[in-house]
């Protein structure tokens, strides 16, 4: 049996980071990912989807979003299970409750655990929701699949976790008692490898597109195989733009530009030395004009050599000294505006003019 899991979409994110009309756009091709995922399942003719939740990135959904949703999985040639997470938990009156959706959807609306029996799979996929934004109770607590011969899975929204927490934390002992072949679980958006409790196999696909550089990389979905007892996971990419933090030394900052791909979110941070601050506006604008979206970070420090001109009898002399003196005795935070006085001063001693950006 195989069968395609994926969480976490986010549609109708808000991307704040962005400007209007790229946030616009970002909302539009997050849209088209039900229709790639839907393109999944049929390239991969998987048995089931698993979508463990959040699956909207908040109750207020555009309507054009719940039909990219729904005519998706109506394409699907397979069931479709979706476990309501916490930032699209089912209540009446929820898109999951008010909007027509296709057939081949079953949607958990009940906090706790239910079945729903597929026999031409000879399996039961067992799962429940999240009615409000939180939940502290375990879900899994009590439960255990019957032992039937019959193949057991969950899509579950939760995390796993031993100290309890407000988004439905599942202990390590409840998920190895659950009587699972495997646990399709949403709700961390880093995908993990495939995890085990006990006999249970769990994983998290984590989000199919990245919103932002606390989501970086390759993001997509799982197509998980069930063979005799085995299971094993794999990944496949989804998503349409990718997010990435890259570091570079100042000095090679526009051949660094060449090698981005240009449909790609990047944060830049400079590095190395440099005795005038970077002109982090003017590096902004040569950098967003080789991708979607760059933003500039400047990390460098005063050249190493100048501290050698701390000995010579003169006020830059001086001045360096008193400048090296209270940038080691400064704290981590003070540090960026000690940087920025002694390149002010030193531009001011040597050079004469106001080097501010
Ligand atoms: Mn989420």
């Amino acid at each position: 049996m195989k069968l395609l899991h994926a969480a976490d979409f986010h549609l109708d994110s808000p991307f704040r980071r962005l400007g209007t009309r790229q946030a616009a756009q970002r909302r539009r091709e997050l849209r088209e990912l039900p229709a790639r995922l839907a393109a999944l399942a049929r390239d991969e003719q998987v048995d089931l989807v698993l979508l463990p939740g959040d699956l909207f990135d908040s109750e207020r959904v555009y309507p054009e979003t719940i039909q990219a949703l729904t005519e998706a999985l109506a394409d699907i040639p397979a069931p479709v299970f979706i476990s309501p997470g916490n930032h699209d938990c089912y209540h009446p009156a929820s898109p999951y409750d008010m909007a027509l959706w296709p057939e081949n959807v079953h949607i958990f609306t009940s906090a706790s655990v239910t079945g729903v029996s597929l026999p031409s799979l000879n399996c039961v996929v067992h799962g429940c929701a999240f009615t409000a934004g939180r939940r502290e109770d375990d879900p899994l607590s009590g439960f255990s699949a019957p032992r039937d011969g019959r193949i057991h899975l969950l899509c579950l929204h939760g995390e796993v976790s031993q100290q309890g927490g407000v988004y439905a934390p599942i202990a390590p002992h409840s998920l190895a008692g659950a009587g699972v072949q495997y646990a399709a679980l949403g709700h961390i958006h880093t995908r993990t490898e495939l995890q085990w409790a006990g006999p249970v196999a769990w994983a998290y696909p984590g989000c199919p597109e990245g919103r932002g550089f606390d989501e970086c990389g390759e993001k997509g979905a799982l197509i998980v195989s069930l063979d005799c007892g085995q299971v094993q996971a794999r990944f496949r990419p989804l998503c349409r733009r990718r997010y990435s933090i890259r570091r570079t030394e100042l000095s090679r900052f526009p051949q660094a530009l060449e090698l981005c791909p240009p449909e790609d979110l990047v944060r830049w941070i400079l590095t190395g030395e440099s005795a005038v601050p970077p002109d982090l506006a003017a590096l902004s604008r040569l950098a967003s004009a080789h991708c979607f979206y760059a933003e500039v970070l400047d990390e460098t420090t005063l050249p190493q050599n100048l501290w050698a001109r701390q000995e010579e009898n003169s006020l830059t002399g001086l001045f360096l000294r008193e400048m090296r003196r209270r940038l080691e005795e400064a704290g981590e935070s003070e540090r960026p505006t000690l940087l920025l006085a002694a390149r002010f001063g030193l531009a001011a001693l040597e050079q004469g003019e106001d080097i501010r950006p």
